[in-house]
């Protein structure tokens, strides 16, 4: 895959976006070009012209530009998956705007002091390939307090955080021929009603246990508590890794059993109204238990109960799903990104209406972003000439000018935009750091506006 350069890149994901009226949707991509160029900024830094500041903030005010409208276009491409294996790997992260007093419209946070809103997230990650393919879904919700004395009915009517699991998994939809997809939850999205989704999307899952107490059908059909499940779950084989040290607890090497049973989820005693109408009534799965043993005393021992509707037969299948599971590092490093790489919670917006639209195009930039510092990792024998923009190996020439920069890898190249920004790549220091790497984009990008402002002075002049 070959990566374009920014200008092509914002045109491909926003030229189609529908805002009802095409000079909106030119203006959302020159808002997104001035984003990219530094993310880190806020809108005003981003829009140094006071036109275009303004420009900007009418945009967002648009009830047609939306959170859907902006991002639908990238959606669409990110689903068109190609045959293969794919994780959708999905979390939810608070935006905190408290520090935005004047910010109207947010709902609660945390213990109820924090304002600001959910953000929940599905990444679509290309097993085969090692890349984030895109953003596959998200949505954006707001946490109400429960009222003080709420009785069980109403708290099952009102919409509950782990609702948002199972409708986001409906807005991606079935995969295409040939694709396999595989929703990766982590313990926030273990609730029966996320299961009904999950059964009838046409896709696999793993997810995180997190309530071992529920009751569950175990492979001869009694009822057993899944805690005595994973108890009796069967002996795959074991494992060792080695844990690093952590405040109070020292580093050690822990082993590790996997074992797996077999299940039905049946729907809890009291259910939503969701629930009652989907008609879902057993839903078979495996149970992968990855538990240490002889842990020292003191130590909290590793468990994770993953709970899968991938086949596991052999040690081989539970480590499949135990990798999967694994991946789950990269929605909350793309979390990293979008909060501390496009500064989502600096932007000061009037109401939460127009924060909406903006956290949409930061999301897809994100995804831009992310997928800039994964890549070099990832490509240490193809030629980088060819792969990256001509204009940023240009760039790289002039910073860097004994350096053969036509000879470099993908790998060698992105190490040498980590050592603009202060890496100093010597045997000790492994691979250039998330900050380091972004300060070397920031001076590349900030030489091609230089190089570009500079052309069009030199064909004034000519002209
Ligand atoms: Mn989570």
């Amino acid at each position: 895959m070959k990566v374009v350069d920014n200008e092509t890149w914002v045109m491909n994901q926003f030229s189609s976006c529908d805002l009802k009226h095409k000079t909106r949707t030119k203006r959302l991509q020159s808002v997104a070009s001035n984003m990219l160029a530094c993310p880190e900024k806020s809108l005003p830094g981003q829009n140094t012209q006071w036109k275009d500041l303004k420009a900007a903030y009418r945009l967002f005010d648009r009830p047609d530009v939306t959170h859907a409208a902006i991002c639908r276009p990238h959606w669409e491409k990110t689903r068109a998956t190609r045959p293969g294996r794919y994780l959708m790997i999905s979390d939810t992260t608070d935006i905190d705007h408290y520090s935005h007093q004047a910010t109207t419209g947010l709902g609660m946070l945390g213990d109820g002091k924090g304002r600001g809103m959910q953000l929940h997230n599905c990444l679509a990650y290309d097993c085969h390939n090692q890349k984030i393919v895109g953003q596959a879904g998200a949505m954006l919700f707001y946490r109400s307090r429960a009222p003080k004395k709420e009785s069980r009915t109403q708290r099952l009517k009102r919409t509950r955080e782990g609702c948002y699991w199972g409708e986001v998994v409906d807005q991606v939809g079935p995969p295409p021929e040939g694709s396999q997809w595989i929703h990766v939850f982590d313990r926030g999205g273990d609730n029966f009603e996320s299961f009904c989704h999950l059964a009838q999307s046409g896709c696999d899952w793993v997810v995180r246990a997190a309530q071992l107490h529920r009751n569950v059908l175990d492979h001869e059909g009694d009822t057993k508590k899944l805690s005595e499940v994973v108890d009796n779950a069967q002996l795959l084989g074991s494992y060792e890794i080695n844990v690093r040290s952590r405040p109070g607890v020292a580093a050690r090497t822990a082993k590790i059993n996997v074992s797996v049973a077999t299940v039905s989820f049946v729907p809890p005693a009291h259910k939503s109204s969701y629930v009652k109408q989907c008609g879902v009534n057993e839903i078979p799965m495996r149970v992968v238990v990855v538990q240490e043993v002889d842990a020292p005393k003191g130590v909290t021992p590793i468990r994770w109960v993953l709970l899968t509707s991938l086949p596991v037969e052999t040690f081989e299948d539970a480590w499949q799903v135990i990798e999967d599971y694994e991946h789950r590092w990269l929605i909350e490093e793309y979390h990293k990104v979008i909060k501390s790489g496009c500064s989502i919670e600096q932007h000061a917006l009037r109401t939460a209406d127009r924060l909406e639209p903006l956290i949409a195009l930061i999301s897809v930039i994100g995804i831009r972003l992310f997928e800039l510092k994964l890549l070099g990792r990832n490509e240490r024998e193809t030629k980088a000439s060819g792969r990256v923009p001509s204009s940023w190996m240009k760039c790289l020439t002039i910073l860097r000018p004994n350096l053969k920069a036509h000879e470099l890898t993908v790998y060698e190249f992105f190490r040498e935009i980590g050592k603009l920004g202060g890496f100093l790549g010597r045997k000790s220091d492994g691979e250039p750091g998330w900050q380091t790497i972004w300060s070397g984009y920031q001076k590349m990008q900030s030489l091609l506006v230089a190089m570009k402002l500079l052309g069009q002075i030199e064909t004034k002049i000519r002209g």
